[in-house]
């Protein structure tokens, strides 16, 4: 039989992480089919930052609309499925309890169903989260066993996402993976999340369009990677002969305080606390204060190591958002 070429379901394609990954994916031959809900405009603005929007065929379907999901994987019944899409914003899901639980742990029962009737031997990639882990870290760090205690309902969607991607491959045999991933940026992360909301706010002020950025707490500690780097991790999880789970991270911390020194520095402004305004709107009922990821097992077992450190992350960012603007400010 000639050699055909892997076929992977990537949902929420137009995210962050569904461009990298798609990126990945294309470069090892696959065929990539990207989810995509309908909209009357979608916005394939982060697929066009990695000249990827034509090179992707799309399907139609909604994390909440069983049907729909049934329909894209008897029709393609694909080597490899990568469950990306979610209401991933932490702050907005305790106004948003309902749709975040349907998205992210109703419409993962609805795919793995899906899997279990029509494509039982697709391999599954669950983008689980540090999240989960919330208030738990006993000896300073997360991995594999610490327990989780979720402090949002973003959280708790996902740990419920999480025991039921194991609980299809405990009862159906099904290949199930969770990847518990740690806070992962880049420039096309979304513009609400803390890193990009400061890369953005550093260069539209560096730049004369804005005056301030507001921020809440700055003394949360968060693990951050590269999500090109993190896209990798996913990838082999489902290249194993047996899935399992596993915790990918760096390995290191820093406040958002942290965060913002060094991309104001690198925006060129020193003095970053005549910017930096505190506002109340941008704290969270119940927070995650600090997140570091010990992930020896996925180094270990499926030789995986982040490449872009701290720093250069930041600077990435920092000028990928300097030069979005800058072309912008030319052109008026
Ligand atoms: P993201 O940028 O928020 O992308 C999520 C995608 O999900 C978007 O493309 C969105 O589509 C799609 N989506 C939302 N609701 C949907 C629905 N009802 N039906 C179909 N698609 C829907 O998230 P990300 O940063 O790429 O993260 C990818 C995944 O990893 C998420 O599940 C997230 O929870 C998880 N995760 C992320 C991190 C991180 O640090 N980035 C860490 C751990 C886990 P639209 O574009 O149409 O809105
Ligand atoms: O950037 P964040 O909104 O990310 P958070 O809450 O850690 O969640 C992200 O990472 C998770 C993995 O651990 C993913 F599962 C999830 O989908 C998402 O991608 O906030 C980071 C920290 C928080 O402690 C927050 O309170 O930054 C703090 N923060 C301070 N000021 C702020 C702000 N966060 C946001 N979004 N906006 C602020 O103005």
């Amino acid at each position: 039989m000639a050699n055909m070429a892997k076929t992977a379901l990537i949902t929420g394609i137009l995210g962050q992480d569904g461009p990298y990954l798609a990126k990945l994916l294309l470069s090892k031959g696959y065929k990539v089919y990207g989810m995509v809900r309908r909209y009357s405009n979608p916005n394939f603005e982060n697929l066009e930052y990695l000249d990827l929007t034509n090179k992707i065929d799309y399907m139609e379907g909604d994390m909440t609309d069983e049907s729909s999901l049934y329909n894209v994987i008897r029709v393609l019944r694909p080597t490899e499925v990568y469950n990306l899409a979610a209401q991933s914003f932490v702050g907005g899901s305790w106004e948003m309890a309902k749709l975040t639980t349907e998205v992210n742990s109703l419409g993962v029962v609805f795919l793995l169903n899906g899997i279990k009737l029509f494509s039982p031997r697709t391999k599954f990639y669950q983008a689980s989260t540090s999240e989960m882990f919330g208030l738990s870290n006993t000896n300073g760090y997360q991995d594999e066993k610490t327990p989780f205690h979720p402090r949002s309902p973003y959280a708790i969607s996902k740990v419920h996402a999480y025991w039921t991607t194991i609980n299809f491959r405990e009862s159906f045999g099904l290949f199930t993976t969770n990847g518990i991933l740690f806070n992962h940026e880049s420039p096309i992360r979304g513009i609400q999340f803390v890193t990009r909301k400061i890369s953005d706010g550093v260069a539209k002020i560096k730049l004369g369009l804005e005056k301030k950025l507001y921020l809440g707490n700055l003394e949360t500690m968060r693990d951050w990677g590269f999500a090109g780097d993190y896209v990798e991790a996913m990838y082999l999880m489902l290249q194993q002969e047996k899935p399992d789970d596993y915790v990918v991270g760096t390995g290191e911390n820093h406040t958002v305080k942290e965060f913002v020194k060094l991309a104001f520095r690198y925006g060129g402004i020193p003095d970053w606390e005549k910017y930096v305004v505190i506002d109340p709107r941008f704290k969270r009922p119940a927070e995650v204060y600090e997140l570091k990821a010990k992930a020896d097992k996925v180094t270990k077992a499926l030789g995986w190591k982040p490449k872009v450190s701290f720093d250069e992350l930041v600077k990435t960012m920092v000028e990928a958002d300097l030069k979005r603007y800058g072309r912008v400010s030319k052109s008026r």
